[in-house]
């Protein structure tokens, strides 16, 4: 590979030109139909080649030699060849395979990875697996794992099938909406992500656009810019939405504002609901000055709030960020209340949405179409953990805990497998995980850089980058389709998951299964044949392989602009005919089924829970997606522009601590300290800090965490017994001059 050329290929932030002159990435450029170019593919070429890349295999000097004095996370590593390497992780895992069983195998491995269809790090750690008899799997996700338990009690469906189904698209806003009324903003920042790609960035033009129109556009955040500039900036201290969401529903309810027949046609419990919002013996009333105290917000503004909401056609909008926080089942129940009140649920333009903004194909127009896919196969073990309570699951094997409405127990790990994730930057209390995460016997990592992950291993494969294969490109929503070249030679001694996998699983005696005898490029034919059939079949015309590797990429024929899809719309034409899947088929304000669960801090309808804020650490920290980059990924290209993390405040709270801009400082807790430089914000709410997610936790000698990553501080209890969810939002912290050297 001498030549000197450029190809398009995609990521998770979007499709960029990619430079290559002797075997090497030069530089990279923006792709020529995109509005809103990301800035991240510029750390490619420096990230590529960093030293933080992993040369070739290793293991832990104290694991190989069973030195019990030695732990994870401050060991030596020793090289070794990749016979030797695949060797070893084979008789590992046949040891484990034959003293415990498959269930003793943690294979959840939570983590983005790379775009591409085929090099897809979950799919192949999860056929391999199962090819060797199956593992511990994980539920749900980090981003919404409040949301996917509490949705189906409330509207009877999957979560998923909202966010990708029945949602208004932003056409159908641009149509028809009023109102759009914006609880955690959306963020046209974040919004540069999309699983798999997002290649037209256009959430900015779509704000732009309804800022002409004079649509009523108000975001209910901490931060100012949470929000493109058309909106009007409503701050709010985190965790108390609800509250907030309680005084609108007490001036609807009061002012007569509320649709009566749509509660009594469409949904159950709202009799019950109203004496707690309105209050009895028991509850106080959430009044516009009772939530005025807990949010911030003037009872005035509150007030005209819900006046407005009821004037037109209204969109409560709410982020993903809501519900992870501890208690965010409630915002995301009491959000469909309150949607329910305004009886918009089923017309265009009306009713709720979650995660506009979140994920960059949102609301996008494109047809949902089933994608190229491998395969995972089947696992012959059923147990799982809700994905965020590893660290549970590893310090309390055999324990018990509930989860929406089940109690189980905790399976007992002896080896952890990661492939394509980054728990030392994305897991809640990093430093309760760093406990836990001795306790099994061994733990395999694949990685391309030496992650605060792949530095807690036992054994390390260097895995090649997206850029070292070919693959394919496709992500749900997205209109467009690619062939993703291989661009360069692997860097070190570098290997595809799959090569690793297949040569495992030679030793294993599962290569039939796993391999199928095909090579990669034999399974990206044929995975991209199987999708090019199923799409004609649906009337949707692709190229052939052959076709789309000269092409480089194509824009399908798949928007659907003209036809507004209405969300619910079949329920409110005939909702006895079409019912939900809740049992009583109606939208659930009351639900009878987790009243039955017995959670206090969730009982059968959406509450209000005061967040547990400590005296002794008065602010609130946000850990917000970085703007920069994609979690904790091109990090080492990112602390070579930037050394440290940034703590965004407000000039009151400087003030208040003498701090000023650009200082060092340290945010601390019980759970833990990080150094950050601040930053002296005026669109940060008095009370709150934020420090974005993505740093490789690097604790020195004193445990300070000198990466700057949130997690240090955050908490590690679930959402609630309900979801389960991660809980990252919302936590009690400090700040101080950081006095150190
Ligand atoms: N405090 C706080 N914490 C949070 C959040 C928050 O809001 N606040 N958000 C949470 C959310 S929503 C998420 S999704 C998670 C994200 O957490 P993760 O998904 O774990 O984060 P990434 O950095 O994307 O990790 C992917 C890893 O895969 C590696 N990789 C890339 N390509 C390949 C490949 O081809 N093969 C292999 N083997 N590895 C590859 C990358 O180098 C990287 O280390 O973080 C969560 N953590
Ligand atoms: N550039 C970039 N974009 C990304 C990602 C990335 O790593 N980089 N990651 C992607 C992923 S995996 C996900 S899941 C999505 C996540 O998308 P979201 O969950 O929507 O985003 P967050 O960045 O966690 O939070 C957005 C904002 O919510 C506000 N917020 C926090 N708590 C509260 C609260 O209690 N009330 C209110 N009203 N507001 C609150 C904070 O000010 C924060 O800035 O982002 C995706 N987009
Ligand atoms: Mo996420």
């Amino acid at each position: 590979m001498g030549k000197k050329f450029s190809k398009v290929t995609t990521s998770h932030w979007g499709a960029f030109n990619v430079f290559v002159e002797n075997d090497r990435i030069v530089k990279t450029e923006p792709f020529h139909a995109d509005p809103a170019p990301p800035n991240i593919s510029k750390l490619v070429p420096n990230a590529v080649y960093h030293s933080t890349r992993i040369d070739q295999p290793y293991v832990r000097k104290g694991w190989i030699e069973k030195n019990p004095d030695t732990a994870r996370g401050s060991d030596e590593f020793i090289p070794i060849g990749w016979e030797d390497a695949i060797d070893l992780a084979a008789k590992e895992l046949n040891r484990i395979k034959n003293d415990y069983g498959n269930k003793a195998i943690y294979g959840g491995s939570y983590g983005w990875a790379s775009a591409g269809r085929f090099h897809h790090s979950q799919s192949q750690l999860h056929r391999f697996l199962n090819s060797f008899g199956g593992y511990v799997s994980s539920f749900a996700s980090y981003s919404t794992g409040a949301a996917q338990a509490i949705i189906p009690h409330v509207l009877g469906l999957n979560f998923h099938k909202i966010t990708w189904g029945e949602i208004n698209s932003w056409s159908s806003i641009g149509k028809h909406t009023d109102n759009l009324i914006i609880f955690g903003g959306i963020n046209p920042k974040n919004s540069q992500v999309s699983m798999g790609g997002s290649t037209e960035h256009d959430v900015s033009d779509h704000f732009k656009k309804f800022g002409k129109m004079g649509k009523n556009l108000v975001s209910i955040s901490p931060q100012k810019d949470d929000s493109p500039k058309e909106t009007r900036w409503l701050p709010i201290l985190p965790g108390t939405d609800v509250a907030l969401m309680l005084a609108i529903a007490y001036v609807l309810e009061t002012e007569k504002l509320t649709d009566q027949n749509f509660l009594n046609k469409y949904c159950s419990g709202y009799e019950l609901f109203k004496t707690y919002f309105l209050g009895n013996n028991e509850h106080v009333a959430k009044t516009p000055e009772w939530a005025s105290e807990i949010t911030g917000i003037n009872a005035s503004d509150i007030k005209n709030l819900a006046r407005k909401m009821a004037l037109g056609r209204t969109i409560i909008s709410v982020s993903w960020s809501l519900q992870r926080a501890r208690y965010g089942e409630h915002p995301y129940w009491m959000a469909c209340v309150l949607a329910a009140m305004l009886g918009q649920i089923g017309l265009p333009g009306g009713g709720i949405g979650f995660g506009y903004g979140a994920i960059g194909n949102i609301g996008k127009t494109a047809k949902r179409m089933q994608g190229p896919l491998f395969e995972q196969g089947t696992n012959p073990i059923a147990d799982f953990i809700p994905v965020s309570r590893i660290t549970d699951m590893l310090l309390n094997p055999n324990g018990h805990y509930n989860f929406n409405g089940k109690k189980r127990i905790y399976p007992d790990i002896k080896l952890v497998y990661w492939c394509g994730g980054n728990p030392f930057h994305h897991h809640q209390d990093l430093n309760r995980l760093a406990k836990g995460w001795q306790y099994p016997e061994t733990v395999i990592v694949h990685e391309p850089w030496w992650t605060a992950t792949a530095q807690r291993a036992d054994i390390v494969f260097p895995a090649t980058t997206q850029f070292e294969r070919s693959d394919i490109g496709w992500a749900k929503g997205d209109p467009y389709l690619f062939y993703m070249p291989q661009m360069i030679s692997p860097v070190g001694k570098a290997k595809d998951d799959y090569d690793i996998f297949a040569d495992l699983s030679k030793k294993l005696y599962c290569e039939e299964k796993f391999t199928e005898n095909q090579s990669s490029e034999e399974w990206i034919q044929s995975i991209y044949d199987k999708f090019y059939r199923q799409s004609k079949s649906l009337g949707i015309n692709v190229a052939n392989l052959e076709t789309l590797k000269e092409k480089n990429f194509e824009r399908m024929s798949i928007d659907l602009d003209e036809k507004d899809y209405v969300p619910f719309k079949a329920f409110r034409d005939d909702p006895i005919k079409n019912p939900l899947g809740t049992p009583s088929g109606k939208i659930e304000i009351y639900s009878e089924r987790i009243a039955k669960f017995n959670y206090p801090e969730i009982p059968g309808y959406p509450i209000f829970n005061k967040p547990h804020l400590d005296a002794k650490f008065p602010l609130s920290l946000v850990s917000p997606q970085p703007h920069d980059k994609l979690h904790s990924q091109l990090q080492s290209a990112i602390e070579d522009i930037n050394k440290y993390a940034v703590l965004v405040m407000s000039p009151q709270d400087a003030r208040k601590r003498g701090l000023s801009e650009g200082e060092l400082v340290k945010v601390w807790n019980s759970r833990g300290a990080c150094l950050a430089s601040l930053e002296i914000r005026k669109t940060i709410i008095q009370g709150v800090v934020s420090l974005a997610t993505g740093a490789w936790f690097s604790p020195n000698a004193d445990g300070l965490d000198v990466s700057g990553n949130p997690n240090v501080l955050t908490a590690d209890t679930g959402t609630s017994d309900l979801g389960q969810g991660s809980a990252a939002h919302n936590i009690e912290v400090e700040v101080e001059k950081y006095q150190g050297n």
